[in-house]
This record gives C-alpha cells, sequence and structure tokens, in this order.
C-alpha cells in the first residue's frame, strides 16, 4: 500500500467515532487485536519499561542440586520451544505447554538426577514460574482469567487461571501409576504448585476422566496451557488497565 493509500485509509478511521471504532476492533479475531495492539504500543511506548510490548522473561537458578536456565516469551507463538530438563517425560509437558499456550520457552537445566527427578522437575517449575512472572511484568491489559476444557483421547481435563499475584494451586489428577517415563507421578502435582507459586498465580487443574496416566497428565497440561493463554492476551479496549478493583496485581 503507498503511502497517500494508508494516509487515506487512517483518516477514514479518524472520521468513524469511538463506538464504531470499539465495534470493529471487537469483530477482529484475538490474533488480528493482538497484532494491532502490538503497532500502537510499539509506537506510543518505546521507551517504557513497564508496557507490554515485550512480554520475555529470563531466569538463571543455580543451587547445589539444580543449575537451570529458563526463558520465556509470552507472545512468541509456541514455535520456538527448546526443552531439556533432563526427565524426558517433563521436557514433553513443557513444550506442550508452551506450543498449545502459544509461548516460546527455553529450558535448560544440568541437575542431580542421579538421586531422583524431585529437585530437578521442581526447580525447573519454580524458574519457569519466575520468568514467566517477570514477562508478565505490570500485569496491565490483560484478560486476568482463562479456563479452558482440553481432551486427549478418553482423558479430559479442565484448567481454570487467575492472574491473582495470589499463588495457590488446586491440583486434582487421579494418577494411577508410580512414574509416567522418568517423572514420579507424585512430581506432577508438585510441579504445578511449584509453576503457580513463583509465577504468583492461582489455578485450578483437574482431571475430570481418564484411563491413561499419560494422557491425563498431558490433557491438563493442554488444558492449563489453554487457559493460561486466554489470561495473558491483552484485550485491546483495556490497554493500559489493570484488571483488579485494587488496581494493583503485579
Ligand atoms: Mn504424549
Amino acid at each position: 500500500m503507498s503511502n497517500k493509500d494508508s494516509t487515506t485509509l487512517l483518516n477514514d478511521i479518524l472520521s468513524l467515532n469511538q463506538g464504531d471504532i470499539n465495534d470493529a476492533i471487537n469483530n477482529l479475531s484475538v490474533e488480528k487485536r493482538e497484532k494491532l495492539y502490538k503497532i500502537f504500543n510499539n509506537n506510543n511506548n518505546n521507551n517504557d519499561n513497564t508496557s507490554n510490548n515485550n512480554r520475555k522473561g529470563s531466569v538463571i537458578r543455580n543451587t547445589n542440586e539444580t543449575n537451570i536456565e529458563a526463558h520465556i516469551d509470552l507472545d512468541g507463538g509456541g514455535n520456538n520451544i527448546n526443552i531439556s530438563t533432563g526427565i524426558g517425560f517433563l521436557d514433553h509437558m513443557f513444550h506442550a505447554l508452551g506450543k498449545h499456550g502459544r509461548m516460546d520457552i527455553n529450558i535448560k537445566c544440568k541437575g542431580d538426577i542421579y538421586i531422583d527427578d524431585h529437585h530437578s522437575a521442581e526447580d525447573c517449575a519454580i524458574a519457569l514460574g519466575e520468568a514467566f512472572d517477570k514477562a508478565l511484568g505490570q500485569r496491565k491489559g490483560i484478560n486476568r482469567y482463562g479456563s479452558a476444557h482440553a481432551p486427549l483421547d478418553e482423558s479430559l481435563s479442565l484448567a481454570v487461571v487467575d492472574i491473582s499475584s495470589r499463588p495457590y494451586a488446586t491440583i486434582s489428577l487421579n494418577l494411577q501409576r508410580e512414574k509416567v517415563g522418568d517423572l514420579s507421578c507424585e512430581m506432577v502435582s508438585h510441579v504445578l504448585r511449584s509453576f503457580a507459586q513463583a509465577a504468583r498465580i492461582t489455578i485450578h487443574v483437574n482431571v475430570l476422566t481418564g484411563e491413561n496416566d499419560h494422557h491425563k497428565i498431558e490433557s491438563a497440561f493442554k488444558a492449563l496451557a489453554l487457559a493460561l493463554r486466554q489470561a495473558i492476551t491483552i484485550d485491546i479496549n483495556r490497554l493500559n488497565e489493570v484488571p483488579s478493583t485494587k488496581g494493583v496485581l503485579a
């Protein structure tokens, strides 16, 4: 489009009243709203660190038990994911979280898995949660709430998220096995809880039905991914608003 055409188009837009503009924006897909939001946000807030145009977070976490690097880009799209926790099935679950939450996630962990999976699984969840918290910044303009069901064959899970700054997790998975791959089943709820705690969010994750433990856990992570996506998505109609009656979420 030429500059002249663009100018004509912008003048046409400016001649609309606010109600018509709001209606038009409401009719756009979430992806288009986010794109529109990014265009305006980049133009207006280039020097504002608290703005939402760069929703990335990085954490380096070193202890005697684990050395971890975690990066997340909430708006990355989920096509650039590299997970290496040392625990194969956990890699698979974090990958699902990024893919279906449309977030780019990178985790590298060197941990004491010669002992067991506990420290690495827990600490990766903490690092990822801290990176998520950093990426959210001031928590402005977000939907805040999200909920989703996700099936995987016979398994069905429900996840509900509130980006509340109140760390809380209710997890009910009904797992039967001792382990799936190298991940202990008891660590799955621990991972979800640790993530919620570090991210400072409330999550409810329930496996509603299912038989196969791999399927149950995977449907739980997918439901959480979808609910998180909803909750972190920017609502273009309230870009500078913190969605809390208190006025503060960070
Ligand atoms: Mn699978």
